[in-house]
């Protein structure tokens, strides 16, 4: 059994995107825990879970908030596990807000941003991440490689026969 990936997200708003890395991460088999944890709500519980998170058995966080999204970096700023941040796009401000606030982490405690609402990407960073010291998932990655070479291969096949 790999490691766990966490999956913080700042409110249940944020779930509608996050089912995306959910999804993906179990297409991989990989276990997942799933929470909503705050930086401004639920600090207490937020840093908690963070500090723990090694010891839980998990190898990789990752944190969706919008608006003033500080989910990533505090829960970066209390582990040194790898954390991914997905910022969301749930403000008047197209999720650029989430986006700058998630990504532009002072030198030290790095974030690794994926795009606005960009979970099936993080999930597959996450997989990634965890692919490095075990072959099960790094075989899953490589499979998911080549289907999504055929995929876009027979599209083109399919735009040449049309045109
Ligand atoms: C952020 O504020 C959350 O991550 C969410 O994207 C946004 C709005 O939260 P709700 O007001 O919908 O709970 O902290």
């Amino acid at each position: 059994m790999s490691k766990k990936v966490g999956i913080l997200m700042g409110s249940d708003s944020d779930l509608p995107v996050v089912k995306g890395a959910i999804n993906t991460l179990k297409s991989f088999s990989i276990p997942v825990e799933v929470h909503v944890y705050s930086a401004h709500r639920t600090p207490k519980q937020a840093c908690e879970f963070a500090s723990n998170a090694k010891s839980n058995g998990f190898g990789v966080i990752i944190c969706a908030a919008g608006k003033a999204a500080h989910l990533a970096g505090v829960i970066a700023a209390h582990t040194t596990l790898p954390v991914i941040g997905i910022p969301i796009k749930s403000s008047t401000l197209d999720g650029l807000d989430a986006l700058l606030s998630t990504v532009q982490m002072p030198k030290g405690i790095p974030v690794a941003t994926v795009a606005i609402d960009g979970a099936d990407n993080a999930a597959i960073l996450a997989a990634q991440i965890l692919g490095v010291s075990d072959e099960e998932i790094n075989h899953k990655l490589e499979d998911m490689r080549k289907k999504m070479t055929e995929d876009v291969l027979e599209k083109d096949r399919k735009i040449q026969s049309e045109i």
